[in-house]
């Protein structure tokens, strides 16, 4: 099987063939013209890939190295310490997730000290947004609020919050949301997640040289990392920026390329912070910027956002979005892009090199992320506002640089709706589970289908993500998203209660009569979390667990350490997931062969591997039937 690694992975040098998606093509000519290099270009020069990379098995953790198994069998089939290539890839893998889990715990980390801080009077630009969310997250953690102020509690549950990170006794509380029986079974098996700092920090222990050596040792330890982010970083982050930012409530808005105004300053936000972007969005609206915005000629401040960032302020304040991961240099080659404003996670180098040949100011704020040719704008949350009209000013300053022979702006631009919290859900189903329940058990609704992660340029931009998705609703499938995938979808039109249309007649029936989109957008990659949550609160009403549901993951185009760690937690979590590009795993049978089956024995769940999304959508259809006969559902 590792010989048929190179399949869908050839050269596209046909504009047609890098996306689906007009607007991009349309940018994808104009940099072809200007002879601006993209992505896509650069993927052309790596090609072929090496190999060895390829299938996981070279190793550099120690200085004797590299080292690098022979596929063939015939060169070594050991690394200097003896390592085997189940070692090796295993070893990788779980690097992987360490990286990713890293991710989403880290920004979870600081939301939660801004959270402290807000609390401490220390942050004077945020607020409690949601109270109700604050009360109930306390009284989830066990903190009184008799007799105590809201900035009281606050701190008090941030203080619990943050020693969930460097917890030494005990497991991470989040876990309490997590049905009995998945719970027990963790247990059993001994992968219930402890401190989330220290399952990241155990994986880098156990792949230094000489210490877990056992493939399936350490791949357990991968699973208990990813809970740890899925159930405890990523699902902090997502409860912490919903009591600072509020909790997303459905909104329209707009995507694509064409959201960039021809006459207004264009902010883009990008990246995975809300707590810059929720600043930026304010800043933009104050009076003496709008001012200053019309003394240099423009009709207003226009900020839009790319990736997950773009996720937060659009479910939060319906802000438009430019587009998703594979996006991001074409937003800048549009020419129309006063300062692209960037914190954390998922941003292109080449943005430096990129937005010098155009006017574009390349805004980096995050005191851990630098790029090449910043201007450094370093955000802290004392003087948040104030470093947010700082960035929007220097936008604003930089209309009158934009060039007019060198915008195009694509006139494609897509409605959306998008809010879609698990409260947000529950409140359009009239306040509990039961009307969905009974929607999926009666046979209108045939199951669940929670479709996320990256753009990567080894699958046509939007291809994977839009395809596996029509197919799903096509038969019936309510699907939940996030991330890149909910983007892609926006793009497509997915997002739209009329898209219902395109749906089988029992969950278009379910969606008008609800009024909700058959695609529901609920967040940033963090906020598969509430996916979690969701999935937990029906398991629990019918009184089986996650593994038990008529659902099923995929990831159709993912690139992301983020998305390998997601993968982890979502299948230890019971939910079978079909990937879109093959992980780094095939040099070793039996870590390939434990992933793709083997898990099933472990967790009740594992991967797939299938790039073409109508067959991917098979996979999982064939997966949410299992699921029905076995409950006696037909
Ligand atoms: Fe990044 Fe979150 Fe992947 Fe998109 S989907 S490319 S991780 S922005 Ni998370
Ligand atoms: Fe080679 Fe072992 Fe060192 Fe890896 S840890 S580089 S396999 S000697």
């Amino acid at each position: 099987s590792i010989f048929i690694l190179n399949v869908g992975y050839e050269m596209k040098t046909e504009i047609d063939e890098k996306s689906i998606d007009l607007a991009s093509q349309k940018i994808l000519q104009k940099a072809e013209e200007e002879g601006i290099e993209t992505a896509w270009d650069r993927y052309e020069k790596q090609l072929p890939q090496c190999s060895f990379g390829q299938l996981g098995v070279c190793c550099r953790n120690c200085n004797m190295g590299p080292c690098r198994i022979d596929p063939f069998g015939e060169g070594a089939q050991k690394g200097i310490c003896g390592a085997t290539a189940d070692i090796i890839v295993a070893r990788n893998f779980l690097r992987m997730i360490a990286a990713g889990a890293a991710a989403h715990s880290d920004h979870a980390r600081d939301a939660v000290l801004t959270f402290k801080k807000m609390s401490e009077g220390e942050a004077g630009s945020y607020r409690i947004k949601d109270e109700a969310k604050l009360l109930s997250l306390a009284s989830e953690y066990g903190i009184p609020s008799d007799g105590k102020s809201l900035e009281e509690i606050a701190a008090n549950l941030a203080d619990v919050l943050l020693q969930e990170f460097g917890k030494q006794d005990g497991h991470l509380q989040c876990t309490k949301r997590v049905p009995k029986s998945r719970l027990k079974l963790w247990a059993e098996l001994g992968i219930e997640p402890r401190g989330i700092d220290r399952e990241i920090v155990e994986c880098m222990h156990r792949t230094h040289i000489g210490v877990d050596n056992d493939a399936v040792h350490i791949l357990l330890q991968g699973l208990r990392t990813g809970i740890s982010d899925g159930w405890g970083g990523s699902m902090i982050a997502t409860d912490v920026q919903d009591i600072l930012f509020g909790t997303p409530q459905p909104r329209k808005s707009t995507v694509n390329l064409g959201v960039l105004s021809r006459d207004k300053v264009n902010v883009i936000v990008h990246g995975h912070e809300p707590i810059l972007s929720e600043m930026i969005v304010e800043a933009a609206e104050d009076p003496e910027l709008l001012k200053l915005a019309e003394e240099k000629g423009a009709a207003g401040i226009n900020v839009i956002g790319i990736c997950c960032t773009g996720n937060e302020t659009l479910m939060r304040h319906g802000i438009p979005i430019a587009g998703n991961f594979l996006q991001q240099e074409l937003a800048v080659i549009t020419g129309a892009v006063e300062a692209m404003v960037v914190d954390v996670q998922c941003i292109m180098p080449s943005l430096g090199e990129l937005t010098g040949c155009y006017h574009t100011k390349f805004i980096s704020t995050s005191p851990k992320a630098d790029f090449p040719n910043t201007v450094r704008m370093e955000f802290h949350e004392d003087r948040a506002y104030e470093t947010a009209k700082e960035i929007v000013r220097t936008a604003v300053e930089n209309f009158p640089n934009r060039i007019p022979e060198k915008v195009t702006i694509p006139e494609e631009k897509q409605e959306c709706m998008a809010g879609f919290s698990a409260e947000a859900i529950l409140n359009a189903l009239g306040g509990s589970p039961d009307p969905l329940i009974e929607a999926i058990t009666g046979g209108a609704v045939r199951g669940i289908g929670a479709v996320v992660g990256c753009n990567n340029v080894k699958i046509k931009h939007n291809y994977g993500h839009v395809n596996l998705v029509k197919e799903l609703i096509k038969n019936n499938v309510l699907v939940v998203t996030t991330g890149c995938n909910a983007i892609a979808c926006a793009e497509a039109g997915l997002l739209l209660p009329e898209a219902s249309e395109m749906a089988g007649d029992g969950l278009k029936a379910v969606c008008k009569a609800l009024g909700i989109p058959p695609v529901l957008h609920m967040g940033s990659c963090v906020d598969i979390s509430r996916i979690l949550v969701l999935a937990s609160a029906i398991a629990n009403r019918l009184g089986v667990d996650i593994s038990d549901l008529p659902a099923a993951g995929a990831a159709p185009e993912w690139m992301s350490e983020k998305a390998v760690s997601i993968g982890a937690y979502v299948v230890s979590s019971g939910v079978f997931t079909v990937l879109g590009t093959i992980p780094a795993v095939l040099g070793s049978q039996a870590v390939t062969s434990l992933l793709t089956g083997g898990l099933n024995d472990v967790v009740r769940a594992s991967f797939a591997v299938e790039p073409d999304p109508l067959k991917a959508a098979d996979l999982m259809l064939e997966h949410i039937d299992e699921k029905r006969k076995a409950l006696g559902l037909n």
